[in-house]
């Protein structure tokens, strides 16, 4: 039985709570606080009439578009990723005596497991799936134990508390969005690194620094974080721990417990003996920064699993599916399949991770969000567009109206068509992307269909 779940239950049982945002994470909390008892309001700036129907079915009262914060005074609020908690009227509500919170700091209070948790301003997908992965593969040989990987990665985690049980264990990747207003305790930490990123949500640096120690804020001595010995953020990061540190390196031997890539060689360093990992070549997905991710998982989990796992994973793992996924080299092109990246955020956030300029396949079904962000993107990221799907002929039209030189973007309705434009205007050395800041149902079932085609197209070349 989980105590902190039943207590909880007592705790939300007849009291009122806002949903603040009606997004993949609220969303996901409507059933599990319905269940029990709370009285829902779910807000949303943007109208809805599907979703409203949807939650009127429950009835779960909405509050939608203009004024979707007004006369806030629930008992709890949870509040969506993306929105500040210093909004005047969420902070008027919660000097009111609101208690503010989210799906993510709920799940992390009541998980009854061990929790890993990642973040960080690259890697942090990756990374996270490698730690799950490899718990994942022990757990296999065990016979026992379930891993639940959630949090920014994009799956909430909270509709699956009550089955979770204590030897399970919970992979959450967290955003400073998340973290930045959020208090919670987890077991194992990870800071890939910290670099400028965010910096239109975050008022500055120095906030976005302090969301994402936020990660290890409430840590204890049996604790363990692991942070990036070549990050002078993260680094820094050591002198605040309370848990055990582990820092990785990918340039050579580092001191004290860490784990270090030296030669073509991965080493654990455990404070008193040093172990051979495995060599480089051992890991199937290319990269040093993904030695580096799995240098972070390794430590996050070592003493906890055997060797055989570990291998088992960086032989086989060929990288996290339809998130700016490797899918091939031809011709000097790379190919990324990045399809999960359903609105402009989730496209920023793909091409934000990319030095090069990018030709960009964007574009398909219209769920009628504001495209207009993706023009400064775009404009800054994409040597070439094509634009294609239900949206397509709109991002073109924004694109050229903001200037962009028109022999630099096409239109295409049909995705074959959309992909062989991105492949002709492709040369030795650039990179191509499908990330269509768009949801797929105009031409696909879903966004893994969409993404599994790419592939295919790719494949074929
Ligand atoms: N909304 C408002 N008012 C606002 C802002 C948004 O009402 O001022 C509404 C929007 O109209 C929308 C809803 O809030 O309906 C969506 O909010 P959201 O995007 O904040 O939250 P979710 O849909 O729940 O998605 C969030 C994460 N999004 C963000 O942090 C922006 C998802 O990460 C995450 O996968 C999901 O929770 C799972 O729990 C996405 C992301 O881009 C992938 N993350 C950033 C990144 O990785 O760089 C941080």
């Amino acid at each position: 039985m989980n105590v902190k779940l039943e207590k909880f239950s007592d705790y939300i049982n007849g009291k009122t709570v806002a949903l603040i945002g009606a997004g993949v994470s609220n969303m996901a909390a409507v059933d599990f606080l319905l269940a029990r008892g709370a009285r829902l309001t779910v807000r949303d700036k943007q109208e809805d009439a599907e979703k409203a129907a949807f939650l009127a079915a429950k009835s779960v009262k909405t509050v939608f578009g203009e004024g979707y914060l007004a006369d806030m005074n629930e008992d709890v609020l949870l509040k969506s990723p993306g929105i500040r908690p210093d909004v005047p009227e969420i902070a008027a509500a919660v000097e009111k005596g609101s208690v503010l919170t989210s799906e993510m700091e709920v799940f992390l209070a009541l998980c009854p497991c061990k929790i890993y948790a990642v973040t960080g301003s690259d890697g942090k997908t990756t990374t996270t799936t490698l730690v799950s992965e490899i718990l994942k593969k022990e757990y296999e040989k065990r016979g026992c134990g379930k891993v639940y990987l959630g949090g920014n990665i994009g799956t909430p985690l909270l509709p699956f508390l009550p089955e979770m049980r204590e030897c399970d264990a919970a992979v959450v990747e967290l955003s400073s969005f998340q973290l930045f207003a959020m208090s919670a305790h987890v077991h194992t930490a990870i800071v890939t690194n910290v670099t400028p990123n965010h910096l239109n949500w975050h008022v500055d640096m120095d906030e976005y620094i302090l969301a994402k120690a936020k990660i290890f804020e409430n840590q204890t001595a049996c604790d363990r974080l692991v942070l990036n010995a070549e990050n002078d953020v993260t680094r820094a990061f050591a002198e605040n721990a309370k848990g055990k540190v582990t820092l990785f390196s990918s340039k050579g031997r580092a001191e004290g417990r860490s784990i270090y890539l030296d030669g073509d060689e991965i080493f654990h360093n455990d404070g008193e003996k040093i172990a051979r990992v495995m060599s480089r070549a051992d890991i199937k997905i290319p990269g040093k920064h993904n030695v580096e991710n799995y240098m972070a998982a390794i430590a996050a989990t070592w003493g906890e699993v055997s060797l055989c796992s570990v291998l088992d994973v960086a032989r086989n793992f060929g990288g996290v599916a339809h998130r700016i996924e490797l899918v091939r080299e031809h011709m000097g092109v790379k190919y990324y399949n990045s399809s999960i990246d359903t609105s402009p955020t989730r496209t920023a956030a793909a091409l934000n991770s990319f030095k090069e300029k990018l030709i960009v396949i964007v574009g398909g079904y219209d769920k009628k969000i504001p495209l207009e962000p993706l023009v400064p993107l775009l404009t800054e990221h994409a040597k070439f567009i094509s634009a294609t799907g239900a949206t397509g002929e709109k991002i073109a039209k924004l694109m050229l109206d903001s200037g962009y030189p028109c022999d630099k973007i096409i239109y295409t309705k049909e995705f074959d068509g959309a992909f062989r434009a991105a492949v002709n205007a492709a040369s030795e050395g650039d990179t191509v992307i499908l990330s269509p800041a768009c949801a797929s149902f105009d031409a696909f079932k879903n966004f893994e269909t969409r993404g599994n085609y790419f592939k295919e197209l790719v494949n074929a070349l």
